[in-house]
């Protein structure tokens, strides 16, 4: 497969200025006619070249007029026109086959309904085109089927027109007025229900909000259409940016290999991110279709009224879009218990990626498989970026930046370094260095040492930034980065920062931002009465490992008035515990003490409480580790939740029994913390496997009026009792194996589980008439879930490794972009023991040896291998 380097990008040698398509959807067949009106850039005569994917072609026109064979050429990946002239219209007709389509990108069959996925190379699957984003064009589409398979007939912008014909066929004529590349191009066809409502803006305008679902689901899309007018006001308030046409559609499909699209006035979502009431969904799927409907919606500015110039680019939208959601959910939520999420999701996904094999800067400048690049580095990272430019600018400057960016860059496709200059415009610093974020891979470190002299009143904090090589062994730069810090008194108050020296190099001081731009600084804060506690990196301001001695931790746990840094306290206390009992120590009694003041602490806000109380993950265990020893963390973490159980049992058993009450219903934020800790109190207590816990955990199941509580007890339940699970288990399974969202749930629960069997278990749910392989979702509940099962998937006879790869190489037939986002899984290669380390390379050998693998599990594969 080729390499695609960003440094030879060209811009294309044509313009698709419109583009007018017809489908005629037929039961075996669609046929695709697309119109374009081509403009060449430059005064001589050259060659044009369209995209195309897996095309039957039938025609080519060039003003009307059918060319000879020998006026163009074609090949597996183009359709080549040698001189269609200066300006012409160009018609190639297309045949191809929705019902076949397994990949899910370009035009392709969910559960009945036609639907397609155009990012970022699904257009070329259906008609040739300038498939890249610098092609911007004005998009007409007509779409024609029989009214009583798809009544609904639906595509990008407003509906112009609509009508039937006497043989039972009828169709729609969409016309979007904003020119916009292929990878927003959207229809959907088929028999679907839906609701509406709309929506005034501020300038007055009236929009149309409709959500299409499956019929019989309609009452599970009020929240998706709350959480979409919250957001079209959300932009409104916050960037004064408002929506502009007079319809936005949303649609939901059982089958859709990411989250959601953004396409232009007619958003495609999976099923999951649409659909949810109290009795399937629970309260962390309701926050994330608040999430996901409202990143979706904010692309509408960020992404497709401005745009990205090339693949390259990818993170000038999605992490400022990511950013922008977070910030959406930090203002409907609690912030702080928003932003310990976004962290802890950084970490668990993000950390690891930056520490692998497939290693990239959130600019990558090279790629096999674009696909490949919808990563945690370019969508969490890339956020972190923007929040640390939100960091350095502060709110005000921030807006004005962003306006600039808007103004400027409207109604184009742009670069990362346009971005960066809307941002210079505003900055108080030069963003020169800054830009490295851009450019450099892996997570820097941050190691913090101080001192303090009693006799002067001063404070010396040494800090040492650890910038690791790049994947290929390059030596990499200091960052430019905001650090927010704080010294706390005796009673947690916030002391005024003197600091000594040149305060000119530090312009964001008065903020409590301290800038670092070197490998090794030091900074002196005068006028102390006594040692403060050093409260660093607050709000977690840059995306690095923070080092700092340990002295602090309780009492930050305990005080510090940044959440955040308390929540990062107890972590990392507990961390170090769990790392003292996996060298043979007992738990420190200290840490148990922090714990039971936590947890007896009723001024708490009762989802930050659920967080402050919980352990690391394996996952970030294992990035302390030299060589990963999953069993010892798997032994010590569950040992320290048991001896957690036993010395706050009863504090524990009376806080489940207030919280465990039927008024605790309802999607406000008391009641999703007061489920949160519950379930959190449960988990520990039922460590223990003690008759009452599981009582309890029955009792749970039996009584919840939400799927939050349901879950927790049946999970808790299956992974920790599995006889007495039996019952629950055969009871959620005949409630809902009509309702594939919440056989998800069931199957994660079976793959998940630490019991024995799980393996077989997941083999046989594999066979059962619930799961079907071409749904991704359904893949990804159940065989993703088993490939982060950290005690089978380690399992240390490799049979975890084995079944992984078989069921890499079987969906690569079927569905290539679900197939390496499993093969993400062996990232951990390089850092295990020797033993696993070759079971691993075993797997990992036979799936590069597959004959005909796709190149997206190629380029995964064979970096790990590397
Ligand atoms: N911009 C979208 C990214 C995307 C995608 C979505 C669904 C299926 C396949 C896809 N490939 C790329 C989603 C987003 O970030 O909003
Ligand atoms: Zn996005």
């Amino acid at each position: 497969p080729k390499t695609i380097y960003l440094k030879e990008y060209e811009a294309p040698a044509y313009h698709i200025l419109s583009t007018e398509l017809t489908f005629e959807i037929f039961e075996e067949h669609t046929l695709v006619i697309n119109r374009m009106a081509i403009k060449r850039r430059g005064d001589v005569p050259v060659p044009l070249l369209l995209d195309g994917d897996d095309l039957e072609l039938l025609c080519v026109k060039v003003d009307d007029v059918k060319i000879p064979t020998d006026a163009y050429e074609r090949n597996e990946e183009t359709l080549t026109l040698f001189d269609p002239g200066a300006e012409a219209t160009v018609q190639v007709v297309t045949k191809i086959y929705p019902d076949k389509n397994t990949a899910l990108e370009g035009l392709y069959r969910s559960g009945g309904i036609y639907c397609t996925q155009c990012e970022p190379h699904g257009f070329r699957r259906i008609t040739y085109f300038i498939d890249r984003p610098d092609n911007m064009s004005v998009f007409t589409v007509k779409v024609i089927a029989e009214q009583s398979v798809c009544p609904v007939l639906l595509s990008n912008g407003n509906l112009e027109e609509e009508g039937s014909f006497p043989d039972g066929r009828h169709y729609a004529l969409w016309k979007d007025p904003f020119p916009k590349p292929s990878y927003l191009f959207a229809l959907v066809a088929g028999d679907l229900g839906r609701i509406s409502d709309n929506f005034t803006t501020a300038e007055g305008n009236e929009v149309a909000l409709h959500i299409y679902v499956d019929k019989g689901n309609e009452p599970r899309a009020d929240h998706a259409m709350r959480s979409l007018k919250a957001s079209m006001r959300w932009d409104e308030e916050t960037y004064g940016r408002s929506y502009d046409l007079s319809v936005y559609n949303i649609v939901a499909v059982d089958s859709f290999n990411m989250g959601a699209m953004e396409n232009k006035g007619l958003n495609i979502f999976n099923s999951h991110y649409v659909l949810a009431d109290e009795e399937t969904a629970t309260d962390a799927d309701f926050l994330g279709i608040e999430s996901v409907i409202a990143h979706e919606y904010f692309h509408n500015w960020t992404g497709n009224r401005i745009t990205c110039r090339d693949w390259f680019q990818l993170t000038l939208k999605e992490g400022l879009t990511v950013f922008r959601d977070q910030s959406f959910s930090a203002d409907m939520q609690s912030e702080v218990v928003q932003r310990i999420r976004d962290v802890d999701m950084l970490r668990e996904r993000q950390f690891p990626e930056d520490a692998g094999p497939t290693a990239h800067p959130i600019k990558p400048e090279q790629y096999i498989e674009i696909n490949n690049f919808y990563t945690a580095t370019v969508y969490e990272k890339g956020s972190e970026v923007i929040r640390m430019l939100h960091t350095i600018l502060g709110e005000k400057a921030w807006r004005a930046a962003m306006d600039l960016y808007f103004e400027t860059f409207d109604g184009q496709a742009v670069r990362t370094e346009d971005f960066l200059w809307a941002m210079q415009q505003h900055s108080p610093i030069d963003l020169a260095q800054f830009a490295l974020w851009y450019s450099q891979e892996r997570t820097p470190s941050l190691c913090a040492e101080h001192s303090y002299d009693p006799a002067s009143g001063r404070l010396t904090l040494k800090l040492e930034q650890i910038v690791p090589d790049a994947v290929d062994g390059r030596k990499q730069q200091p960052y430019c980065m905001p650090l927010r810090l704080a010294l706390l008194g005796h009673a947690g108050e916030e002391l005024p920062l003197q600091l000594e020296g040149d305060t000119g190099a530090q312009p964001l001081l008065e903020r409590g931002i301290l800038l670092i731009t070197r490998d090794e600084e030091s900074f002196t804060f005068g006028g102390l009465a006594s040692e403060p506690a050093l409260s660093l990196n607050r709000h977690f301001g840059a995306p690095v490992v923070m080092e700092y001695p340990q002295e602090d931790v309780m009492n930050l746990m305990r005080f510090d008035s940044d959440g955040f840094v308390r929540y990062e306290a107890a972590q990392s206390f507990a961390r170090s515990t769990l790392e003292a009992m996996m060298r043979g120590e007992a738990v420190s009694p200290q840490f148990l003490e922090s714990f039971k003041h936590i947890l007896e602490d009723e001024s708490l806000d009762l989802q930050f409480k659920a967080q402050l109380l919980s352990l690391p993950t394996v996952t970030m265990l294992m990035q302390t580790q030299q060589t990963v020893d999953v069993h010892a963390i798997l032994e010590a973490s569950d040992a320290l939740r048991r001896e957690i159980a036993v010395a706050c049992e009863a504090t524990m058993r009376h806080l489940y029994a207030l919280l465990h009450r039927p008024a605790h219903m309802g999607l406000e934020a008391e009641s999703i913390g007061a489920r949160a800790l519950k379930n959190r109190l449960l988990g520990y207590l039922m460590a223990q496997q003690d008759a009452e816990s599981i009582d309890s955990a029955m009792a749970q199941y039996e009584e919840s009026h939400t799927m939050t509580d349901r879950l927790a007890a049946l999970q808790l339940l299956h992974h920790g009792a599995p006889e007495a699970a039996e019952a629950p288990m055969r009871d959620f399974y005949e409630r809902y194996s009509g309702d594939m969202l919440v056989m998800t749930k069931y199957f994660s629960v079976i793959a998940s589980s630490p019991q024995p069997d799980t393996l077989s278990r997941v083999r046989a749910a594999m066979e059962d008439e619930v799961f079907n392989i071409k749904v991704p979702n359904l893949v990804r509940s159940l065989i993703g879930s088993f490939a982060r099962n950290p005690y089978h998937f380690h399992a240390y006879d490799g049979s975890g490794y084995a079944f992984v790869a078989e069921q890499i190489i079987a969906l690569d037939a079927i569905n290539p972009m679900i197939a390496a986002g499993l093969s993400g899984a062996f990232k951990t290669y390089n850092r295990l023991n020797a033993h696993s380390r070759a079971q691993m390379r075993d797997a990992l050998e036979k799936v590069q040896a597959h004959r005909g693998i796709s190149k997206n599990v190629y380029e995964i594969v064979g970096k790990i291998l590397a």
